[in-house]
This record gives C-alpha cells, sequence and structure tokens, in this order.
C-alpha cells in the first residue's frame, strides 16, 4: 500500500525545460495543472510531500528522475542529462532519515524514468540518460541495502523515446500498461502486457497508486480499457509537461 508521494514545483524556468518538441510550456498553465496533479495524488490516498521550486534546474518537477525507491531503499540518481545533474542534492536531502540511501556515482548515469519496480523483477531502460554503469551500480545498490534478495534485473535498450517508462509502465496486478512495440518485449514475459492504441501512446506512462491509475487526460480508450479491469482512472491534464516530454509518473515519486 503506497502511503507517499514527493513532488517539486515547477518554477518560472520551466519555460527553459530540456523538450524534444517545438512547442514551449506555458508556465502559468503547467503550475495550474500541476496543482491538479497534487490533487489527484491526494484522492489517491496519499500524503504529498512538496519541495518549493528550485529555478537553477529548468527540469526539477520531474523528481522522479532523481530517485529510485525499491525495495525499503532510495537510489539517489546520477541524472544523464548534465544540465539536470544537482536535482537529486534536495530530493536525497528529503529522504535521508526515510530511507537507507545509495547514490549512482561517475561514471554511471541513471535516471528513474528508465526504471520500472514490477512484481518480480527491475526493469532498466537503457536509454539516452542510463548508461550500462549505471544498471550495474543499481542492481548492487538494491542487492546492498534492501535487506531483500536482488530481484532479477533486466536492462531493456531504448530506442524512439526518453526513458523506458514512456513507453511502458508497470500498473500492479502482474500487468504492463505499454506501446504496441513494446507489449511484446521479452522482459515483460510472464507479466500480463496491455498494448495502448498507436494514437493514445502517450497514456502508456501511467502512474498507478494501489488501485487507482492517474492517466494523462485525453485518452478515452485506455481509460476504458483500465475502467473496464477495475480500475479507478483519475485523468489530469498535463499538456504542459507533455511539451518537455514529461508525463504522469515523472512528476512524483511514490511509496
Ligand atoms: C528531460 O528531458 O529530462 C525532461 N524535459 C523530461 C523528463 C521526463 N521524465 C520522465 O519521463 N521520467
Amino acid at each position: 500500500m503506497k502511503t507517499h508521494a514527493l513532488v517539486r514545483l515547477p518554477g518560472a524556468s520551466f519555460a527553459r525545460a530540456i523538450s524534444s518538441t517545438a512547442a514551449a510550456p506555458d508556465v502559468a498553465l503547467a503550475q495550474a495543472q500541476h496543482a491538479e496533479y497534487r490533487q489527484a495524488l491526494a484522492a489517491a490516498g496519499l500524503t504529498v510531500e512538496i519541495l518549493p521550486a528550485d529555478e537553477r534546474y529548468p527540469d526539477g518537477c520531474f523528481v522522479e528522475d532523481t530517485a529510485v525507491i525499491a525495495g525499503g531503499t532510495a537510489v539517489i540518481c546520477r541524472p544523464g542529462a548534465a544540465s539536470r545533474r544537482g536535482e537529486e542534492a534536495t530530493v536525497a536531502q528529503f529522504l535521508a532519515g526515510r530511507f537507507p540511501l545509495a547514490r549512482i556515482v561517475r561514471p554511471g548515469t541513471l535516471e528513474g524514468g528508465d526504471v520500472i519496480v514490477a512484481a518480480d523483477r527491475v526493469l532498466v531502460g537503457r536509454s539516452a540518460r542510463t548508461n550500462a554503469a549505471g544498471i550495474a551500480q543499481l542492481v548492487v545498490a538494491l542487492a546492498d541495502l534492501s535487506g531483500l534478495a536482488p530481484p532479477p534485473v533486466y536492462a531493456v535498450p531504448v530506442a524512439g523515446c526518453l526513458h523506458l517508462k514512456t513507453a511502458a509502465t508497470y500498473i500492479g496486478h502482474n500487468t504492463v500498461l505499454a506501446i504496441a512495440t513494446y507489449a511484446d518485449h521479452p522482459a515483460f514475459a510472464g507479466l500480463d502486457a496491455l498494448a495502448v492504441l498507436d494514437e493514445e501512446a502517450y497514456a502508456a506512462d501511467a502512474l498507478a497508486v494501489d488501485d487507482t491509475i492517474i492517466l494523462p487526460a485525453g485518452y478515452p480508450r485506455t481509460t476504458s480499457m483500465l475502467r473496464a479491469r477495475g480500475f479507478t482512472v483519475l485523468p489530469v491534464p498535463v499538456s504542459e509537461f507533455a511539451k518537455a516530454d514529461g508525463g504522469v509518473t515523472c512528476l512524483s515519486l511514490i511509496w
């Protein structure tokens, strides 16, 4: 049962967030959407912890990338994007005392958006942001500090999108939600893979809080598919974060 979420408010510098799109985010609208997102987290039953905006880091609201919480451990990431290095310091400060911490260090890079913690395995995207050294360090960190047997870790090559979780997310009940090209990936063998329609690919990044799923607004087919399976779906508008290649998982750390 998940109880907490950590978020960071988007600041004025969010206008300069890294983006593969030509569209510039509207900061005031992003801030309003972030407030709705926080309400959805609270409606899903979470206590929402809020870090203030940090104007040094335009992408700082995407806190998911700064840490991986798994097996009772928080692994502090070393972002692959140079402009994002340093974001993790305030997150580490917040998490220290709540979790034993491990850290990804040079030459490793790892961003939390590449890490899917599923029922019996951890899947890590090897992407433009996460390298083999980062993945190897994550494996060691989870084995050292969790007190649990290390779950099998699979490295999954990521192509055509930013992070692994841009393409697939674990939504509980042994189920993965994925874009069609990832739905039958061998890393998901043994899990139930639900494919989203190509025109709803952005909805593959879904945030599951137990049986509630926070989904980007505007994806009716994915919403109905999940509701038909018994999930409570909370659609939230995140258009301004999408302009900066972010989705609903990117905006929080959940535990
Ligand atoms: C970046 O390029 O780093 C940000 N503009 C977007 C990060 C999205 N994070 C995520 O998917 N976990």
